[in-house]
Order: structure tokens, then C-alpha cells, then sequence
């Protein structure tokens, strides 16, 4: 058995798909400990998990939530997490404070994939994890071994079963604990009765028992020789290293149970109980270190509360006590959180979650110290690279600097958020990881900040450029009252290689446009270099002044700069213009079985496939490399998605620009043009 010398509370994350069950299941464990005494659901919006207007309006959880509660004496933390992918940002930073995830999936072979990036995430940073399938009571005539065989296809670790089903009639009834080799009957609501261990699953279990010391045993020695020797190992012996090994992530156990029907859930408690590492022991596998008095991370901002900013932040060690100084800041404020409700405290023992107040400074990840604020340790997860994004609009034009701020909280709240004023459209782009993401983030704008946005999607930075080159001749007259203007240029167009951008060149010879006009001349060219006959900039050009004449008196930089601009656009439309569009290297990562998919949307998106491998560190998946245009890319992550169970992604980065023509240019222009008129 673990032992907690000290008084210190314990962390869980439940994590897992979107409608696993995870917020049920906080809920069932919430009043199975006696936390809750009704039990709210997520259909009517009075879970505890699921607590804010975003997540209520969509039934689904948009950010962790945090709940506490105590069993047999000791003190529990919970962190109910977002289970959609588009969301997964949040939920690894709660994996980083935890010590252990249980990772809750239903009894469907078919969606296991879903949980591949999980256990990957869990796996390689040794997370301990318990795996519950929940919605046990759907699984029907299925046999739950095959719905493990699925799972264990997606996890490094192996899977093993700590209990296996008892069945009446169809359904799931019960249990047998393949420790304690005791049978449990289910109850609704309430705690499972022990029964005698029915004949029909003692083979079964017999069989699944032995399997269970086996994958223990591949850990152990010892326990390895008394399995050879036939010897029965003692339960205690068994409790002991199930503990050891799940705690250093070599073996997942393998729970079920239906939350809604508060089945199995008692047995999770327990397991949990006796197998989760302690506040220490998680601190030294992070590396975090136990000198000095007080340390605390923080792992999520909530900003919008009614108590102003709060850090949700672990203590790792030592007592955090209101009105002291953390990270360099004076803490103002101690709330434990249940769900929406908070109430405050005066400290916070090691190992508690709560929300400290008015820590202006600290960001999610950082390491408050009594000595200061110690930065992000190494290894909290990045952010993962965007791959959607809206230009955003305030519906009421004063509310723009309103936004800007507002936006800045967002961020806070939401690392995996990115706001980007784009130099080439001049549009105020907000990025994230899908729609559901960014829709998320206009509702709480909008709710909480009081301010409308609009979203569309963010226009192509297009660039036309010349096929051949020209030579002109323009002359600028004007006769008005006093002064008149008077300006005549002889130019030579021509094109040049892509990236070269626009070159000016002075080969006038004998004064004939003088010296002090030239400036002018080229201010006129690259004028009307920003929108050519296309609509759009134009690049890669050179333009040489070969002559021209001018007046004594009618002549100045703005005859000059005039004629230049005029030059160019009579010039230009008859130089073959192109248009051009950026084109980004991507690289998409799937499970293989949907590399082939993968390789028809590239192509169905005037994509070219550059090279498909393994992927690296991630068995069974592919990486396809390609080069895509930047124009079909917008909602490219909802077709990936929708042909991969939701789990494939990329990365991108600007390759070139590249001429482009027929429908795809047509179209660019069209809306080009609307676009210009409606100016
Ligand atoms: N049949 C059945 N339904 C469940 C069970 N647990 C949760 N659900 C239902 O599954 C849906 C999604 O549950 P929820 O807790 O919101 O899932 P989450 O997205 O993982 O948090 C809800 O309609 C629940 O009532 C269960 O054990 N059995
Ligand atoms: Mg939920």
C-alpha cells in the first residue's frame, strides 16, 4: 500500500472521447462519495462538470472543471476534461498536474482509435492511467475482451483486465474482482452486492486472472518464479505491485462499470485509492523539485470570474496560504472550485487544485515559488500548430479596441488560441484547432466580454505577377489656373524570377528626367504594384526608366509619381498578368488505414502528394507530405478529420508562389473584384 505520511490530497483527470461518459462519471463519483446528494446530468445542463454557458449550450465540455470530495477519509481532487480533439490542449495541461488519468471510453471497438493520441500523450511522458469503460450496460451480447483487443491495438502499454463481466440475460450484472476473486452484483445507485461467484464466469475468470499475474509478473521476478512453481501469490502481494506498476505506467488495469447507473464505480473508487501515487512521488517523477517551502503550478487561467483572474494550480509541496507572496506576486485569494460553485479557503494543503486570485503574471504552466515565479519546467506540453482559422469582425465597428482586449483574455485562457493581424489582407485572424474551437471562443467573447464577432473565412494573400515585358510611353499634362503639371516617362517592363520581388532601375542618360524626380518616378511604379490589373499585388517585376521629358516649371514630384503610376497601368494589362497564389507544405499525419483517403482529398485539392511515410514514434500511423495551395486549406482539417474518426492532423509552413490559372484563378479574381467595389 502507498503510504501518505504527511495530509495531502490526490488528483485525478478523467479524460477520454467526447461522450465517453467522463462528466457523468464525475458526477457518479461526486455521489457515490456522498460530494452530491442528487446527481445532476449533462442533458439538463446541472452537471458539475459542464458548468459554463459554452458548455451548456453544446452539451459538452469546453474546459476542465474541477471538483473535490473526500473517501474513506481521504481528500480527492477531480479535473473533469474536455474529451473533443479540437480541445485536447486543455486537457494535457491538467494530464501534466495529475497523478493519475482515468481514461474513460465506451465499449465500442470501433471508435479506438480515438483514444490513440491519448495513450500516445499518457505513454510517453508515463502518466499513470486506469482505463474505465463506461456505458457498460450498452455492450450488449459483445464480448468485453474483444472491446480491450481494440484498445490495446492503440496503447504501448498493455491493457489488463481487473475485473471481468458478469452476464444475466444479455446484460451485464456484475463482476468478478480478479484480485479478491470475489463476485459483485450490481445494484442501481447504490454500492454492488457481493454474491457467491457464479459457475458460468469461473473459467472465465480463472483464465483472465491468470493473465492478469502474468502481465504483473512480466515486472516482477519474484512474482514471475512463484507463477512458475504453480504457487498462488498472496492477494496483498498482488494489490502491492499492481500499485508499483501502474504508478510507473507499465501496466493500465482495466475497470468498467456504467456511470450512469452508478455501476462498478465504488470499485473504480477503490482501485484508485489503493493504486494512486501520492502528491510526492508525482512531483518527483515531473522532476519537480522538493527543496524550498511552497511550490504551486498553475495549469489553466480562467479569466471573467467574478473574482477577477484565476490560476487553477496544483500544490505540489508545503501549504499556500492566502496573502502570501507566490511567484513574486501577493496571492489574493484561495477558491476551491465544485463545478461553477467557489468557495474560498484560507490555505491549500500539498496536493490540493484550487484557484488562486489576482496572480496577474502567472501563466498556465509556470511554477510559483515562495522564492518566485520558476517559469514553465521543461517538457509541459506546446501548444499544438493551428489548422483553422476565421478573420474575425466586431459586429459594431466601436467595438474594435474592445476586442483587442478582450482577445488578449481569451489567450490567457487559451493557449492553443492565436491571434494574428495579417500584414498581406489586413485582417485580424483568429486560429486555433477547429471550428467547434474557434466558435467556442466567439461565444465566450460574446458572453462574456459583451462583445459580437462575426467569422469568416480569412481571404488568400494572392500576388499576381507578368508573364512578358513591355515598353511604354506616358505623359502627364494638366493646365489649371497657375501652375500647370507636366510629366513624360519612357519605361521598360519585364518580368523576373519568382521571390525577386520589384526592381526599379534609372538608365535615363542626358538629364532628360532629372536627378531629383527619379525618387518619385519609382514611388509612382510601386503605387501601382499594389493592386495590378488582377486586384492584387504584384511582384516579381522590374521596371527600367529609359527616358522622358519634363517642364521647367510644370514639372514636380507629383507630376512625376503620377505618370509613373499611369505608365503602369496602361502597361500592365498588356503584359500577360498571372496570378499567384501561395502554396504551403503540409504534412499530414493519420492512422494508415486512412493514408489512401488522405492521398484523394490532396489530389481533389489541386494538392501534389510529396512522400508518405511511417510516422515517426507512432505505430500503425502514417505521415503523407505534400505541397497544398493555401486556398484549399481553409476547412482542409474538417475533411481530415471526417475521414479519419477525428484523430488525423497536420502541420503547414509557406513554400512558394505559384502561378495559377483556369476556374481557381477566375474565381480569386472574381471575388477579388467584388471585393474592390464594395470598398
Ligand atoms: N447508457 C449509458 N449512458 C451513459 C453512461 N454514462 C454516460 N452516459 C450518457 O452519455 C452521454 C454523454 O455523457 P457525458 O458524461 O456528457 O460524456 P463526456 O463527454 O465524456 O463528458 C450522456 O447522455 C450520458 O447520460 C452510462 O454508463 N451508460
Ligand atoms: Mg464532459
Amino acid at each position: 500500500m502507498p503510504h501518505r505520511t504527511v495530509e495531502s490530497a490526490r488528483c485525478m483527470a478523467l479524460v477520454g472521447p467526447y461522450l465517453s461518459g467522463k462528466t457523468t462519471l464525475l458526477e457518479s463519483l461526486l455521489f457515490a462519495t456522498g460530494a452530491i446528494t442528487r446527481k445532476g446530468s449533462t442533458r439538463d445542463g446541472n452537471a458539475t462538470g459542464d458548468s459554463c454557458a459554452e458548455a451548456k449550450a453544446r452539451q459538452m465540455g469546453v474546459e476542465v472543471n474541477l471538483a473535490s470530495f473526500s473517501y474513506l477519509g481521504e481528500r480527492w481532487n477531480a479535473i473533469d476534461c474536455p474529451g473533443s480533439v479540437e480541445l485536447a490542449c486543455e486537457t494535457q495541461a491538467a494530464l501534466m498536474v495529475a497523478d493519475v488519468a482515468v481514461v474513460v471510453a465506451e465499449p465500442a471497438p470501433d471508435k479506438a482509435v480515438l483514444l490513440a493520441p491519448l495513450f500516445k500523450f499518457l505513454d510517453d511522458r508515463r502518466i499513470p492511467h486506469i482505463l474505465f469503460i463506461n456505458r457498460i450496460d450498452t455492450l450488449g451480447e459483445a464480448r468485453l475482451r474483444d472491446v480491450v483487443q481494440a484498445f490495446q491495438a492503440v496503447s504501448q502499454r498493455k491493457l489488463v483486465l481487473r475485473e471481468v463481466p458478469i452476464r444475466e440475460g444479455g446484460a451485464v450484472t456484475g463482476f468478478v474482482d480478479l484480485v479478491s476473486e470475489r463476485a459483485y452484483r450490481f445494484a442501481p445507485h447504490r454500492p454492488s452486492n457481493l454474491v457467491q461467484l457464479p459457475d458460468s464466469v469461473r473459467e472465465r475468470g480463472e483464465e483472465a486472472r491468470q493473465e492478469l499475474l502474468e502481465a504483473v509478473a512480466d515486472f516482477d521476478d519474484e512474482l514471475l518464479e512463484r507463477l512458475l512453481e504453480d504457487v498462488r501469490p498472496e492477494a496483498v502481494d498482488v494489490y502491492e505491485r499492481l500499485a508499483r506498476e501502474l504508478a510507473e505506467d507499465l501496466i493500465v488495469p482495466v475497470l468498467f462499470g456504467s456511470a450512469e447507473k452508478d455501476n462498478g464505480v465504488r470499485r473504480l473508487l477503490k482501485a484508485l485509492r489503493h493504486d494512486t501515487p501520492d502528491v510526492v512521488t508525482t512531483a518527483a517523477r515531473l522532476g519537480i523539485s522538493t527543496n524550498g517551502a511552497v511550490a504551486a503550478q498553475v495549469f489553466k487561467t480562467l479569466n471573467g470570474t467574478q473574482a477577477g483572474k484565476l490560476s487553477l494550480a496544483r500544490v505540489w509541496r508545503g501549504t499556500v496560504t492566502d496573502g502570501m507572496t507566490l511567484g513574486a506576486e501577493r496571492l489574493s485569494g484561495i477558491h476551491a472550485l465544485m463545478g461553477r460553485e467557489q468557495s474560498k479557503q484560507p490555505r491549500a494543503m500539498a496536493g490540493e487544485v484550487v484557484a488562486l486570485g489576482r496572480l496577474e503574471k502567472a501563466a498556465a504552466g509556470e511554477l510559483l515559488t515562495d522564492a518566485g515565479n520558476l517559469g514553465r519546467p521543461e517538457g509541459w506540453p506546446e501548444p499544438p500548430a493551428p489548422v483553422y482559422a476565421l478573420a474575425l469582425q466586431a459586429e459594431n465597428r466601436n467595438d474594435e479596441v474592445k476586442l483587442s482586449a478582450a482577445l488578449q483574455k481569451l489567450l490567457e485562457e487559451d493557449t492553443a488560441l492565436r491571434v494574428e493581424q495579417s500584414p498581406e489582407t489586413n485582417e485580424l485572424v483568429l486560429w486555433g484547432q477547429g471550428d467547434i474551437h474557434l466558435q467556442i471562443a466567439m461565444d465566450r467573447l460574446r458572453n462574456r466580454s459583451n462583445v459580437a464577432v462575426r467569422g469568416r473565412p480569412p481571404q488568400v494573400p494572392y500576388r499576381e505577377t507578368i508573364r512578358r515585358g513591355t515598353a511604354h510611353h506616358a505623359r502627364h499634362k494638366r493646365q489649371s489656373g497657375g501652375h500647370g503639371q507636366f510629366a513624360d516617362i519612357h519605361v521598360a517592363i519585364r518580368p523576373l524570377p519568382r521571390g525577386s520581388g520589384i526592381l526599379f532601375e534609372d538608365a535615363v542618360v542626358g538629364g532628360a528626367v532629372p536627378r531629383q524626380f527619379i525618387p518619385a518616378v519609382e514611388s509612382g511604379v510601386r503605387d501601382a504594384a499594389a493592386r495590378g490589373p488582377l486586384g492584387f499585388p504584384v511582384v516579381d517585376f522590374a521596371v527600367t526608366l529609359t527616358g522622358g521629358q519634363y517642364h521647367a516649371v510644370d514639372s514636380s514630384d507629383m507630376a512625376f509619381r503620377t505618370v509613373a503610376r499611369q505608365a503602369m497601368a496602361e502597361a500592365l494589362p498588356s503584359c500577360e498578368p498571372v496570378l499567384l497564389e501561395p502554396v504551403l507544405l503540409v504534412s499530414i499525419t493519420v492512422p494508415a488505414d486512412a493514408t489512401a483517403r488522405v492521398q484523394r482529398l490532396v489530389g481533389g485539392r489541386r494538392g501534389q502528394i510529396l512522400s508518405f511515410d511511417a510516422r515517426d514514434g507512432w505505430p500503425g500511423w502514417d505521415e503523407v507530405r505534400a505541397a497544398l495551395p493555401q486556398a484549399e486549406m481553409h476547412d482542409l482539417i474538417v475533411d481530415l478529420r471526417s475521414l479519419s474518426s477525428g484523430v488525423g492532423s497536420f502541420t503547414w509552413s509557406f513554400d512558394r508562389l505559384q502561378e495559377v490559372s483556369g476556374k481557381a484563378a477566375d474565381r480569386a479574381v472574381e471575388i477579388r473584384r467584388g471585393m474592390v467595389a464594395a470598398e
